[in-house]
């Protein structure tokens, strides 16, 4: 009898897309014939991508591991590697509970060029994790309130303005401007412009694990090309960008018409790859932009629809080297806070006087011995895309004038060196990371990971497959979400491929 499997075997698998989706989705492929990944860049790694820079190494896009602890797949995979530091490998480490928010020792300047009491920082910040905490238990209402998290928690703030500060307009005052820093913190964290897109119901979907967060002391970078050395030579091509994707189609080998695939993918450099699979795990940010094109035929309109509806926003970092830290060896986190801001009042539109004014602050790049003197700032929105559309020159003089500012020290020196992401501008992202927006759900998201065709008897099954970060529900916007992702699909891959075929087994 033919064993019906052999001929699955023999199946093209493509992958695009070489970020930790699509490598892990590599590496967890079994029995197909042939694999191969596509990789618009010139690199692996996608939204992994570390930079030299001063003394040490830059953190373009993923910073932490959110949450190291045994149940996610990051930290284990990187561990197994021998890629982190002694610290996350200590058990205490691993059970903390942060919420996503590790409590760093910080410092807030506000803009009058002081630095703020802590306990009116303490006090500002503990009302709003409670406001935030009190968003996700929105999770499942029927009927929420109001539509988004920024509506909220502006309600709850306008209901507690009379008590705020102890009832003394300076101290209230003082509180507000601090709640407004926190609400730009919040859109850095969601990936957002303003929290008034993000949704409410769906808020509390998205879990944060145990574990207090934790870098890659030789760079995040050294997990991808951890990955990328496991692979057979040849699997993956760079500066290989995908044009387009052809399904449900009839395609041949030149002189092999016995031989029949459904899948054909274009690249900008005009060679094909023809498939019977591929996994999709190029970001949300390009599908936005692209997925009109980029499939022939078009998506079926639910997942159009999903594609449009889902939120990703633009998330950059400003890294900046100083000759001489002006501040203190313990201090890790540099708070800002403009002290004329208010939740409660419309933010300025004219990003060109005041974009600068959506800086969260700066994280101290630990330990100074392999960093230099660097901090590396915090910006979310449509003011962090303004940045991107500045020269260096420009971002550095804007930095030196704010950190003046705020310092209250007009002589503090220029910093030596500026580097800064570019999220928003780069053609294969477009953005930083997911959200569930106002006008979607957790469903959508769910929608967006189905694989195509959607008929589960269709006799050419699973043609397109989905994986990345935004496929995700509960892991959206990390890392641990994209490579759980490409598994998931790999094993959705394989289910199919070790099973007789003729079965329907693509749930
Ligand atoms: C995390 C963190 N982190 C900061 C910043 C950014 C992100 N994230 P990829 O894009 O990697 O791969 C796709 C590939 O496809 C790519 O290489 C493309 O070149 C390629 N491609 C595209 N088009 C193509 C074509 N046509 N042909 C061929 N190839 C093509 N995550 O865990 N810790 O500290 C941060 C941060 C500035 C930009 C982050 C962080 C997000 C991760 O980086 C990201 O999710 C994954 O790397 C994506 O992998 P992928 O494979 O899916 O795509 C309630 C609620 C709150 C929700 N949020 C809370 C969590 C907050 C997230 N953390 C953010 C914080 C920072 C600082």
């Amino acid at each position: 009898m033919e064993d019906r499997s052999r001929g699955r075997s023999r199946n093209r698998v493509v992958v695009v897309g070489a970020g930790l989706a699509g490598l892990g989705a590599v590496q967890r492929l079994r029995g197909a014939g042939s694999v191969r990944l596509l990789e618009a860049a010139a690199r692996a790694g996608g939204r992994v991508c570390t930079r030299p820079f001063a003394s040490g190494l830059a953190e373009m896009g993923a910073h932490w591991i959110h949450g190291p602890s045994p149940g996610n797949p990051v930290f284990c995979l990187a561990t197994r590697y021998g890629l982190l530091g002694p610290e996350a490998a200590r058990e205490e480490n691993q059970r903390a509970e942060a919420g996503g928010h590790p409590p760093l020792p910080s410092v807030t300047y506000g803009s009058s060029g002081r630095v703020l009491s802590p306990q009116a920082v303490s006090e500002a910040r503990d009302l709003f994790a409670t406001l935030l905490a009190s968003a996700r238990d929105f999770q499942g209402a029927e009927d929420p309130p109001v539509s988004s998290v920024g509506q909220y928690v502006r309600a709850e703030i306008t209901r507690r303005v009379p008590a705020l500060g102890g009832g003394k307009e300076d101290a209230r005052r003082l509180q507000l401007a601090i709640l407004a820093t926190c609400l730009k913190l919040e859109c850095c964290i969601s990936g957002t412009h303003s929290m008034d897109l993000v949704a409410l119901e769906p808020f509390g979907e998205y879990i944060s694990l145990p574990g207090l967060d934790c870098t890659f002391p030789g760079g995040y970078s050294s997990l991808p090309e951890r990955m990328l050395s496991t692979l057979p030579e040849g699997t993956v091509l760079l500066n290989k960008a995908v044009k387009t994707i052809q399904w449900q189609g009839s395609f041949h080998e030149e002189g092999d018409n016995a031989r029949d695939f459904p899948v054909r993918v274009e690249c900008e450099d005009g060679d094909t790859f023809l498939a019977d699979h591929v996994i999709v795990t190029v970001p949300l940010g390009f599908l936005k932009e692209h997925h009109q094109d980029f499939f022939q035929p078009p998506l079926p309109e639910r997942k159009a629809e999903a594609i449009r509806c889902l939120g990703f926003g633009t998330n950059n970092k400003i890294f900046l080297e100083f000759e001489q830290p002006f501040w203190e060896p313990q201090q890790q986190l540099i708070e800002v806070v403009w002290e004329d801001e208010s939740p409660l009042k419309e933010p300025s539109t004219d990003l060109e006087a005041n974009w600068f004014r959506k800086l969260i602050g700066f994280v101290v790049l630990q330990p100074p011995e392999q960093h230099g003197h660097v901090l590396c700032g915090f910006i979310a929105g449509k003011e962090s895309e303004y940045m991107e559309t500045l020269s260096d020159a420009e971002v550095l003089s804007t930095m030196t004038h704010v950190l003046r500012t705020l310092t209250g020290n007009p002589l503090l020196p220029t910093p030596r060196s500026v580097l800064r992401s570019q999220w928003h501008s780069s053609p294969y992202t477009r953005g930083s990371y997911s959200y569930v927006a106002v006008g979607s759900s957790g469903d959508d998201i769910d929608v967006l990971a189905q694989p195509l065709p959607e008929d589960p008897e269709d006799p050419r099954p699973l043609q397109l497959l989905f994986a990345g970060e935004a496929t995700h529900r509960t892991f959206y916007s990390t890392t641990h979400g994209a490579l759980l992702s490409g598994w998931r699909e790999a094993e959705r891959l394989n289910r199919l491929l070790e099973t007789p075929s003729g079965s329907t087994v693509h749930k």
